[in-house]
């Protein structure tokens, strides 16, 4: 662990990236016009009926993406790393994945590896280059639903009785050949994984095992946990610990840590939401985390076009000057 963590101990900052089907409505679902709120979670705060969901992959078309441009960004930003939702709860690869079609490559007319784009500009540019992958929850498939304890978070309008959901058929043909797929077709050197639901420990050492053996580089953040495992700091097999979403930790702790933020309410793009933190801010929050020890992984929830708010950009280089100045005094 000490030879891999070497990067993310100077890297401080990086930039997450949530982006999927959810950029088109942004929030909003007929007359639900949400202002505050995860917009990536539009399917499950609606009820969206999988099909129609799913129709939205045929208009994800964001002719404007340019990796090169969001990784100037981030460099402009101060930023050493990127983490970007390979898939995230909906289910919807963003990678070219021969598991499923339900894919960015083969179920949308834009047909392009985003993940592979990105990575590529990312490592041209000297940054550290991540997937976030949801495998505790999935709402597109019926095996990908929580037990009983975890209904809250699934999806009991498409699938009333919950009884096709089967943790251990999802994990064998979509979570694991589709973790193997993104160590193995990219080059990963941080995978970030969420929920902390229904992996069992067996399967969380299958995770860690197949990643450890084809890319030993790979970091794996702490939510690889599950509460099936015996809850200790660090808990075993992650290389670092994630805090919870805009939760800064107290104190500094024995062991690297970072702090997923947002800058405003959601992390998926919501054109509504007009809660921006303000440059000041996230260089408040940056020194804070910095200072316990921690990296900070500020969110961009990019448009339906492929391109960052100018909100975002402004806030994000706003800072990154900031910094500057600071560096050199
Ligand atoms: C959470 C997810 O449910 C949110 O949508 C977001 O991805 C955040 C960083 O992690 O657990």
């Amino acid at each position: 662990r000490q030879e891999r963590i070497g990067w993310f101990k100077e890297a401080r900052y990086g930039l997450f990236i949530h982006w999927g089907l959810y950029a088109i409505p942004g929030g909003t679902w007929g007359d639900t016009v949400r202002k505050r709120g995860y917009s990536e979670w539009i399917m499950f705060s609606e009820k969206i009926p999988r099909e129609e969901y799913a129709q939205l992959a045929e208009r994800f078309n964001p002719v404007d993406f340019d990796a090169e441009e969001w990784v100037d960004i981030a460099k402009r930003a101060g930023m050493r790393y990127v983490v970007i939702t390979a898939k995230h709860h909906d289910g919807f690869a963003m990678f070219d994945s021969a598991v499923t079609d339900y894919d960015i490559v083969d179920a949308t007319p834009f047909k392009r590896d985003v993940i592979k784009e990105l990575e590529e500009a990312c490592h041209r540019a000297g940054l550290q280059f991540g997937v976030y992958y949801s495998v505790d929850r999935d709402w597109y498939r019926p095996t990908g639903q929580g037990s009983e304890r975890y209904k809250k978070q699934t999806n009991l309008w498409d699938f009333p009785d919950s009884t096709q959901a089967d943790f251990d058929k999802y994990f064998e043909e979509i979570a694991y050949p589709q973790v193997k797929e993104l160590i193995t077709q990219y080059d990963i050197d941080l995978i970030w994984f969420d929920a902390i639901e229904m992996k069992s420990p067996e399967q969380i050492e299958r995770l860690a095992n197949t990643i450890r053996k084809h890319s030993p580089e790979t970091l794996i953040n702490s939510r690889i946990w599950s509460p099936a495992f015996p809850k200790v700091v660090p808990p075993p097999h992650c290389d670092y610990i994630s805090s919870g979403d805009n939760k800064i930790l107290k104190n500094s702790i024995d062991f690297e840590w970072e702090n997923p933020g947002s800058m405003n309410t959601s992390y998926g793009y919501n054109p509504n939401d007009h809660n921006w933190v303000e440059p000041g801010e996230i260089v408040a929050r940056l020194a804070d985390i910095v200072s316990k020890g921690g990296n900070y992984l500020l969110n961009v929830g990019p448009t339906p076009k492929g391109t960052f708010e100018q909100t975002a950009i402004d806030r994000l280089l706003e800072a990154g000057k900031w910094m500057d100045v600071n560096e050199e005094a």
